[in-house]
């Protein structure tokens, strides 16, 4: 018996695990999804996630035929079926088969998966070093056109930014807002720590607000660091004493060098490891 992915109300087989060519969650990326840690077998910040799934799922309109409980259960039971203790989650909700067309009234039925499996973790070299990263010419979406905050099915304007920190020589790329203000990384936000105080771009600069940063925020605040969330511009990045970037699989990565610019001292921040000792510690204990 291999791997089962959950399917619209049914548990089948990795092999069986498929959705129609109708699907407008492929033919137009229109569906809503989270990426999801599991840690000693239970889900990390569940609550959270399946919150931020329901708002942009709100947020395009797209009314998941579930209630909050149900998506809960079936995540469990998915993790169960697959005997993972540490690993990750893939929630996602499509649109449904429609027609060849865009209206989505034409879809009656979104269909809800759930894919649990082992993680890929980033080489740990990431975390002893730190990221060298790049700011990027793709500028992330207009708030007023796709909002950065729907975490949705469409992630084109972040892979050709991920295209230009890979033609780069990186891994990671830094976006900027239309106005040049620093938004966040390709699938990380970003932080930097300057004179003991954590800052990171507002919601309004067009930035997903992620549950991991929202837990790092938590953590400063709980070790007397002052968090703000001013707009910041790249001269702030390249100035800053720390930087690092936070995410469901990332965790917490040192950045150490940016647009060719050393940050601090050339090596991981003492209050980013600090911060992600924390964080390991938070994710064992929930
Ligand atoms: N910004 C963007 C654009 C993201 O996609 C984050 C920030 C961090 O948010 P969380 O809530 O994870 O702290 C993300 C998250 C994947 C994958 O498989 C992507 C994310 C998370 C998990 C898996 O590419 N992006």
């Amino acid at each position: 018996m291999g791997p089962k992915v959950y399917i619209d109300g049914k548990l089948c087989e990795k092999a069986d695990a498929k959705i129609s060519v109708y699907d407008h969650g492929l033919l137009y990326g229109d569906g809503v999804f989270e990426g999801i840690r599991v840690y000693g077998a239970r889900i990390f910040r569940c609550k959270e996630h399946v919150d931020r799934l329901y708002e942009s799922a709100c947020a395009i309109a797209l009314r998941i035929p579930m209630t909050k409980e149900e998506i809960v259960a079936a995540m469990e039971a998915t993790v169960a079926a697959n005997g993972i203790k540490d690993g990750y989650i893939r929630l996602v909700v499509t649109r449904g088969v429609g027609t060849l067309g865009l209206d989505p009234n034409k879809c009656p039925h979104p269909s809800v998966i759930v894919i649990a499996d082992t993680i890929q973790l980033y080489p740990q070299e990431f975390y002893e070093k730190g990221l060298h990263v790049i700011t990027v010419p793709t500028i992330r979406n207009h708030p007023e056109a796709i909002n950065p905050r729907i975490k949705s099915l469409n992630y084109l304007n972040n892979i050709m930014a991920k295209i230009e920190a890979i033609n780069g020589g990186t891994v990671e790329a830094i976006m900027l807002n239309k106005d040049g203000y620093v938004a966040e990384c390709t699938g990380d936000n970003i932080f930097i720590v300057k004179n003991r105080k954590l800052l990171t771009p507002p919601a309004s600069a067009g930035v997903l607000k992620g549950i991991t940063r929202a837990v790092v925020m938590d953590l400063a605040a709980g070790i007397g660091v002052p968090v703000l969330e001013p707009n910041l511009t790249r001269y702030d990045l390249f100035t800053a004493d720390e930087c690092f970037l936070t995410g469901t699989a990332a965790e917490i990565v040192p950045v150490v060098n940016i647009d060719g610019r050393i940050i601090g001292d050339g090596k991981p921040g003492t209050l980013t490891l600090e911060l992600l000792e924390l964080f390991r510690a938070e994710t064992r204990k929930q």
